[in-house]
């Protein structure tokens, strides 16, 4: 009796320490992990903590010269202190080169959000060493991101309900939440969940080490990215973290071997969780799949640690949850290959085959004439694919939609309306692709066009034996329907941007989508008929 001696909602599988073989393994794990450019120098990693050292000052400043204006006394002002935590990839110290850190800026309840913004951002740029300060005050959640020191940040904020945020003050308490504005809750919720998670893994050197071999793999495999309904970084977090807790005295070669056994052979629709699901004290929802019919419908939940519990995974549709079991599978084939020596560790991070494994795919072309419009646009554009794909999954003679993780950008130089016309539809000749800016400057009619192109890989049944005729294959439906859907974004406007769906045969894919060398020669490709 008394409480359970382990971290988890079931007892470990197992708490024997590894053997000398997952031992051996693990060290090669590392030197490939670093081979692979997954840890930053030493000389980035001081500059960091200098920079967060700069920024803690700068709240605290920030904080104080608000108090002041709120006619605070100047040691009332000292006493109102002003703290960062960093969450994210940096936080659970799994950060690569060149990534940001995120971090929250928790201020005292005489400090507003408009403060924030409009105090702090020009603090911000005066500050030395301060490079490219952007606001987004209406975002979801609200975050201004720069670049301290060439390391860039993402700024988000929370004014808690206390009239001094002091230097020892932890986030843990749910009680903190009460009375908080929404943003403030929702700002708040990133640093709670990666603290937790921290807080419920056995070893997190362990887990670290294990996090970096999943999504480095992830990443590799365009199997990362929580938009387009594959899992982003705090899911991947959580599901090693399971496999943490539930083999409490292996090394990360071991979790990463049991990471993909457990994760391919997982009945889902059974919830991963790291602790059991509590109740709080504000009136919002709690994942709960038998209160909620939506909560029903996660075929892949993993479910958030801190109050108020979500699902991170609610855009996982039938098409991306078999893409990944794929890979689950193709990965616990190899991690046990590599245990028994008889492959090395490289060969779990090989670049995936997106690009050769379909023979028809479907573009989906976002299109305007201006290049701050065009990231809104082709942002709202790649936010609703997954609805496309969830579309296509009905369609008969359609086993699989599978959607690319990234879109990729062109800039077209257009000299005629009807090359403007051809470069929304993505038909564009390489030397009109190949077009500089000063090819068309000060000519008549010229225009610019920014287009983002959206993959989708279509897997065909099939076709049946003794079947007549040709197999057909009918997706208008589902690409009039989405067609509508984007078109009925507050923002959308007919005559600035262009949205488009075509399927090609892998033949036509550009060359872009491939690296250099990557591509057969096109007369290999042709199929014997
Ligand atoms: P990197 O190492 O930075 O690539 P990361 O896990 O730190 O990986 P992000 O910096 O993109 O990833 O995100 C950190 C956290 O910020 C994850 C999530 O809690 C929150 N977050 C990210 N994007 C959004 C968004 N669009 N809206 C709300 N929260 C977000
Ligand atoms: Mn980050
Ligand atoms: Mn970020």
């Amino acid at each position: 009796n008394g409480a359970p001696t382990y971290l988890g909602v079931t007892p470990p599988i197992s708490v024997n320490e590894s053997n000398e073989r997952e031992k051996l393994v693990t060290v090669s794990l590392m030197e490939e992990l670093r081979r692979q450019g997954t840890f930053e120098s030493e000389e980035e990693s001081k500059t960091r903590e200098i920079v967060l050292g700069r920024l803690a000052s700068l709240i605290k400043k920030f904080v104080h010269k608000i108090s002041l204006q709120h006619g605070l006394s100047e040691a009332a002002a000292d006493a109102a202190g002003g703290k960062i935590f960093t969450f994210g990839s940096y936080r659970l110290g799994v950060h690569g080169p060149g990534t940001d850190i995120d971090t929250l800026c928790v201020v005292p309840k005489h400090v507003s959000r408009e403060d924030f913004f409009e105090a702090l951002e020009p603090m911000l740029r005066e500050t030395e060493g301060v490079t490219e300060v952007t606001g987004v005050p209406e975002a979801y959640v609200p975050i201004v991101t720069t670049k301290i020191s060439g390391i860039p940040i993402d700024l988000t904020m929370a004014r808690l309900a206390l009239s001094s945020i002091p230097d020892d003050l932890t986030l843990q308490d749910d009680n903190l939440l009460r009375n908080l504005d929404e943003r403030c809750i929702r700002s708040l919720n990133g640093s709670r969940v990666t603290d937790e998670i921290l807080r419920l893994v056995p070893n997190v050197e362990v887990f670290r080490d294990a996090l970096r071999c999943i999504k480095l793999w992830a990443q590799k495999k365009a199997i990362y990215s929580n938009v387009n309904g594959f899992l982003g970084g705090v899911a991947w977090a959580m599901l090693v973290a399971r496999i943490c807790q539930l083999y409490p005295s292996a090394v990360a070669g071991a979790i990463v071997s049991r990471f993909f056994i457990i994760m391919y052979q997982w009945s889902w629709p059974q919830p991963v969780l790291l602790k059991q699901i509590e109740d709080g004290p504000l009136p919002v929802r709690v994942w709960n799949p038998r209160l909620y019919p939506a909560d029903r419908s996660h075929r892949m939940p993993i479910i958030t640690p801190a109050y108020p519990s979500m699902c991170a995974t609610h855009n996982v549709s039938q098409s991306t949850q078999m893409i990944m079991t794929e890979e689950f599978k193709k990965g616990s084939e190899i991690v046990e290959k590599v245990i028994m020596g008889t492959t090395q560790w490289s060969e779990l991070f090989v670049k995936h085959d997106f690009f050769h494994k379909y023979r028809y795919y479907l573009q989906v072309i976002a299109s305007t004439g201006d290049p701050d419009l065009h990231i809104k646009w082709a942002g709202t554009v790649e936010s609703r694919i997954r609805q496309l794909v969830m579309k296509l999954e009905y369609v008969d003679s359609l086993t699989l939609a599978h959607p690319f993780v990234k879109g990729f950008e062109q800039v077209t130089h257009c000299l005629t309306d009807d090359e403007v016309r051809d470069a929304a539809q993505g038909e564009i000749s390489d030397a009109i692709a190949k077009r500089k800016k000063e090819d068309i400057e000060g000519k008549e009619g010229a225009s610019v066009v920014y287009s983002t192109t959206f993959y989708i890989g279509l897997a065909i049944e099939p076709k049946q034996a003794g079947a007549v005729g040709p197999r057909r294959l009918d997706i208008s439906y589902p690409t009039t329907e989405f067609t509508k859907q984007v078109k009925m974004w507050e923002k959308y406007d007919e005559s600035a941007m262009g949205i488009v769906v075509r399927h090609i045969k892998s033949t036509a894919l550009p060359d872009h989508v491939f690296d250099e060398g990557e591509r057969q020669p096109r007369s290999a490709l042709k199929r014997p008929k």
